[in-house]
């Protein structure tokens, strides 16, 4: 039988209310520590920063497993995944306190040193000021529990050292867990609104922005180089179509007029720091306009994460040349070009294949339009022939020429290659993998890609028959994709489709499947389909 204190409070329920009571005392710390982050910076943000810092840390077979189930979702997985845990250590915590009060309080504030930790660990943290939204947060969570608390009916376990100062009647424990709950979801909501809208000026530039007119356009597209067929990628994938892949839980919103790209390292004799503006005007180097294919290493066998666009941007080569940049096969002493972006990203890229006449780009636009907050506005870096990991820095602010033996790159120390060109790859887009049809004339149809090298032939075999020719699409660049259509007389039962490209040196798509790790994946995309 429990005490009775103040003829109220029995002992029931202590801990299903210690319970909540974390839960509220958790709630509350994150609703603080999201406020202050929007004075602070949205990025140091506890679930954020902690979020940042296990994407950092998560081996690389575990990322793919992540992006091959939840695809660009990943993110949003691994914040619910973060809550999801943290909700259960509040309870726990609740729990705690309900028996050792300053114990459960003291737990709220261990992690805020965790959420602290990680917002100044991270790369792109540049002030101390960024541990406040945790220790903020902490700070109210732990005094809200330690509060509630104290009020819980029945004997605290650890009574000797805690004297309650009174219990809580129903009425009232209800009015301050409404209000606290309230409160929380007030300051919650309010912080989320600040950080959303949050970059003001970055939007702002981006507004104002007009492209500039590139002194060396792209070539005509050829017409015969568009190809509509329902369910068959389009030449020019939209920018809001286009995928996605990146380390950022909060897309980086940078102001384009206080933006800076610093050039420096080995071999730089004239470093140089631009402005937005140097290089919209073209003091930086010409501005050219290219058509450019861009993949991701991770891309399974008929994958999403390729896209083609119209970028307009600075040639890097001229650039370079311009601050006393030499390639390695002219006596230059760096092989690797470093790119660091504002969230502290490291991309390298060989020098040699930057300078030797591909159209390697500081890219402004993006299909007409300013480059889209998500692929890196102000300005990105595109290598036609690379990986978007050793070529396609976003929200780039920083140049380091230096060595592949002096440095690795944020994706080679997590076990991927130092150097990636893409490999030969073909996806048939249409139809789907388990269509149904009918039998009669099929369009089978897709793309195929073998970026700076240019696509040949397409070839698809249906089962176990002959390679057959598929009709190529005109080429518009070696550096942008080939659309490729087969008719096929589909006859009734059960088929598999098969598709391969060769490359304009000549080579064949290689049939033997490997894994996107280390330097992607190789193999054919193969789909099964019913004909009644
Ligand atoms: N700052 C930054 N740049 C980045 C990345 C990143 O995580 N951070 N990811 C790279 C990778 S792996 C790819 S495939 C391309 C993807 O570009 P997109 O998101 O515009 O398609 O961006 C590259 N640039
Ligand atoms: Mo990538």
């Amino acid at each position: 039988m429990t005490t009775h204190r103040n003829g109220n409070g029995n002992g029931r329920g202590r801990i299903p209310l210690g319970a909540l009571c974390g839960l509220l005392a958790g709630g509350a710390a994150l609703a603080v520590a999201e406020l202050v982050s929007a004075a602070v910076r949205p990025e140091a943000g506890p679930v954020t920063a902690v979020g940042g810092t296990a994407i950092d840390r998560t081996p690389a077979t575990l990322k793919e497993w992540a992006i091959r189930h939840f695809g660009t979702h990943d993110k949003l997985v691994l914040q619910i995944g973060i809550l999801a845990v943290l909700a259960v250590l509040a309870l726990v915590l609740g729990v705690v306190a309900a028996a050792f009060r300053r114990t459960g309080a003291a737990g709220i504030l261990v992690f805020g040193v965790v959420g602290a930790l990680a917002a100044t660990g991270r790369p792109d943290s540049r002030s101390a000021v960024d541990a406040l939204p945790s220790v903020c947060g902490a700070l109210a969570g732990a005094a809200l529990l330690h509060w509630l608390a104290g009020r819980l009916p029945g004997p605290p376990v650890g009574a000797g050292a805690d004297t309650a100062t009174g219990t809580w009647d129903r009425r009232g424990f209800v009015t301050a867990a409404a209000a606290t709950a309230a409160a929380s979801a007030a300051a919650g909501l309010l912080g989320r609104a600040f950080n959303t809208s949050g970059g003001r000026q970055a939007v702002a530039s981006r507004g104002r922005l007009v492209l500039p007119r590139p002194t060396s356009p792209a070539a005509p597209v050829p017409r015969a180089a568009f190809l509509q067929l329902p369910g068959l990628s389009p030449l020019f994938t939209p920018n809001a179509d286009f995928y996605r892949v990146d380390t950022a839980l909060v897309v980086p919103k940078v102001d384009a007029s206080t933006w800076r790209l610093r050039i420096h390292g080995q071999g730089v004799t004239s470093p140089r720091t631009l402005t937005f503006d140097d290089l919209v005007r073209g003091r930086a180097g010409e501005l050219i306009e290219r058509d450019i294919t861009l993949a991701c290493v991770s891309n399974e066998v008929g994958g999403p994460y390729v896209g083609n666009a119209r970028w307009i941007g600075v040639r890097l080569a001229g650039l370079l040349r311009d601050c006393g940049v030499r390639p390695p096969s002219r006596g230059g002493p760096a092989d690797q070009l470093v790119a660091r972006s504002v969230d502290g990203m490291t991309i390298g890229s060989p020098v040699e294949a930057v300078l030797d006449g591909r159209d390697a780009m500081l890219a402004l636009g993006m299909n007409g339009r300013p480059l889209p907050f998500d692929h890196g506005f102000p300005v990105r870096m595109v290598v036609p022939g690379l990986y978007g990991y050793v070529s396609a820095c976003k929200w780039i602010e920083d140049i380091e020429l230096t060595t592949f033996a002096a440095y690795d790159a944020y994706w080679v120390q997590r076990s991927w290659s130092q150097q990636a060109p893409v490999k030969t790859q073909s996806r048939i887009d249409t139809p789907k993998a388990e269509a149904r049809l009918r039998q009669g004339t099929v369009m089978v149809a897709g793309v195929a890609w073998a970026q700076h090298r240019g696509i040949e032939r397409v070839e698809v075999r249906v089962d176990d028959g002959p390679w057959q020719q598929a009709r190529l699409a005109d080429q518009d660049t070696v550096d942008t994709w080939r659309l490729w259509s087969f008719p096929w007389q589909a006859a009734p039962g059960a088929h598999a489709l098969t598709v391969r490209a060769t490359d304009g040196t000549g080579a064949p798509q290689t049939e033997e499947r490997t894994p996107t790790v280390p330097d992607g994946a190789t193999g054919l995309h193969s789909i099964a389909v019913t004909v009644t």
